[in-house]
């Protein structure tokens, strides 16, 4: 407990301190009863004018998780999340195991129940003190944090907390988990170092110039080069680079599954979501940081095709079986490998008549792809609202504004027109449900000029926990735009069973056991608990009108706003 000396901080108050001086500009935070010496010590410290992060309740782990995650997409910089002991790291977990996959750094607290019965300041006072020990409560999240421990002393807070912060950014970034007794956090700590600048630099991985330069020459003979990107290619900069360059060696670019955009969907070079094709023809393949860069039953390499994995973790070390060929890997950072890559084949001698006609026939099919996809969307009208619809009409009224759309079985990227660097993001390909609303609250918490969008399913939209995320949103005032589009089903575990099972008993059934979810709440209603802007769209023509609507109220009003669109199974 603090006595009030200026020299000493109480523990608790010394962690946000220090995370303020790491940068962290938010602690999405859910608390218990062991948060006593982190409120008490927040308080503290704001008593005594230290600078501190914002320090915001989060009323679920599994949001929190999924804000922290969003504010990274949008800045760059990692956040922090404080949970309740083992129950309130076990509801964040799935968050971990998302931020984990798509390699994006948070500092992940949680406390530790007292170990002390009695006798000690902070020991247990009521029966969750005995209910909430574990043997070992890092086992929840150790598998997928780069790092874990357990504070054990408060003069350790800076130095872990550098620690923590220095392992979490660096190549290949990820969450790393800190556990923090109550005994511990309830001690007094001297102040002195906690408001410096940080003590461990993180490693940013930077390609190795001779696998650069093979690489280089690889693409630069290649008659059929392709790139499939799923977790985009770094920053502004390098994004704009990046399509230049593709146009200028007229090298093919597939979106298939991409979580992020590498390159806009309307680029002559973009030849949207289908590797299949693609694949078969090429020569040179650049796998673009992909976890999953195709679909190995279904898209066959070519047999003497050449495979280049560049990425953070090109080979994903850490993923138990992936077994994609990589004839040359890169390990770093895309936004320093791609323009090393680039300046690398700068000058190369090519065949500028092959290049230019490979261009050429990009542009046109490409164009025709786009064509053809948009075409199918509106052909649809007549029946009902497809996502497909959906998408193109969210791409349309979108034109112009400053946006992000988070995507969670919801629209589809190249019926959906995206452009812009940081316009589109995927759920993360563990699939944890339920990202798309927290991380597009997050993510409007970052910028909050942007319009940000989540469209999600409505299993989707359950699984977020949405009177959490609406609450969160008022209370913040975080203006998002949430587009459910609502099939009444988890069709795509529908869709799961027919594609293995295509003439089996399920398929032939008339309905499929455990897909559906009817009947289907008023998810106006919900939004409106929270006095959000809401409507219910049935027909698609009424879609245009109710997504402008809803634009001019996020923009505006300053007001979240939310359509639960019914559509057709896919
Ligand atoms: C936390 C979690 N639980 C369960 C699943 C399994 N799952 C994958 S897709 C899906 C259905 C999603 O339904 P919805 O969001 O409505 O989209 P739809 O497929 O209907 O378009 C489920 C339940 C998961 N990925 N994550
Ligand atoms: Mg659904």
């Amino acid at each position: 407990m603090s006595d009030g000396n200026k020299g000493g901080i109480t523990a608790g108050g010394a962690i946000f301190t220090r995370l303020k001086a790491l940068g962290v500009d938010y602690v999405f935070a859910n608390s218990g009863t062991d948060f006593p010496p982190i409120i008490e010590g927040l308080t503290e410290a704001r008593a005594k004018d230290i600078d501190l992060p914002q320090a915001v309740v989060i009323p679920h782990e599994h949001a929190a998780m999924g804000m922290a995650h969003g504010y990274y997409l949008l800045s760059g910089r990692a956040q922090a999340v404080m949970l309740h002991t083992n129950v309130g790291l076990s509801n964040g977990a799935t968050g971990a195991i998302n931020a984990a996959c798509e390699h994006v750094p948070l500092l992940l607290m949680s406390g530790r129940t007292p170990a002390t019965e009695e006798g000690r300041f902070g020991a247990r006072t009521v029966p969750i003190g005995w209910g909430q020990e574990m043997r070992d409560q890092s086992a929840l999240v150790r598998e997928t944090c780069k790092w874990d421990y357990e504070l054990k002393f408060p003069e350790q807070i800076a130095g872990l907390l550098d620690r923590a912060h220095a392992i979490a950014n660096s190549t290949p970034k990820g969450p790393v988990y800190l556990s923090l007794p109550r005994e511990t956090l309830c001690e007094e700590t001297p102040r002195d170092g906690l408001e410096g600048p940080t003590t461990i630099a993180p490693v940013t991985g930077a390609p190795d110039p001779s696998a650069i330069a093979q690489a280089a020459e690889m693409l630069a003979a290649a008659k059929a080069p392709l790139i499939i990107a799923q977790r985009g290619v770094g920053d502004a900069t390098t994004f704009d680079a990046f399509a230049d360059w593709a146009e200028d060696w007229g090298i093919a670019v597939c979106s298939w599954w991409a979580t992020h955009l590498a390159i806009s969907t309307e680029h002559p070079c973009h030849v949207g979501a289908d590797p299949g094709p693609w694949l078969a023809e090429a020569d040179v393949v650049v796998v673009l940081d992909c976890l999953a860069p195709w679909w190995p039953d279904k898209h066959p390499l070519a047999k003497s095709a050449k495979v280049i994995n560049i990425g953070p973790d090109p080979i994903f070390s850490r993923t138990p079986v992936r077994n994609f060929r990589s004839d040359i890997s890169i390990a770093g950072e895309s936004g320093l490998t791609i323009p090393a890559l680039i300046a690398a084949m700068d000058g190369k001698t090519r065949d500028e008549a092959a290049t230019a006609a490979r261009r050429e026939k990009l542009a046109e099919s490409s164009e025709a792809t786009r064509g053809e996809l948009r075409q199918a969307a509106r052909a649809q009208q007549q029946r009902g609202i497809t996502k497909a619809l959906v998408s193109d009409l969210l791409g349309e009224a979108l034109a112009g504004l400053k946006s992000s759309v988070f995507s969670e079985l919801g629209t589809q990227l190249g019926v959906l027109k995206r452009e812009e660097h940081r316009s589109w993001f995927q759920e993360p390909h563990s699939g944890g449900l339920g990202w798309s609303f927290p991380a597009a609250l997050g993510a409007q918490l970052a910028d909050p000029d942007r319009v940000c969008v989540a469209t999600l399913g409505d299993g989707s939209y359950m699984f977020a926990n949405p009177t959490v995320c609406h609450q969160i949103a008022e209370a913040l005032e975080l203006p998002v735009l949430v587009l459910i589009l609502n099939n009444e089903e988890w069709g795509a575990v529908r869709a799961s069973v027919t594609g293995l099972y295509p003439d089996g008993y399920a398929a032939k059934a008339n309905a499929i056991p455990l897909t559906a979810l009817k009947p289907s709440p008023d998810f106006a209603c919900t939004a409106a608990a929270s006095r959000a802007w809401s409507r219910s769209v049935t027909e698609a023509e009424d879609l245009p009108g109710a997504l402008s609507a809803a634009l001019k109220v996020v923009r505006e009003e300053k007001r979240q706003a939310l359509l639960n669109i019914k559509v057709l199974p896919d």
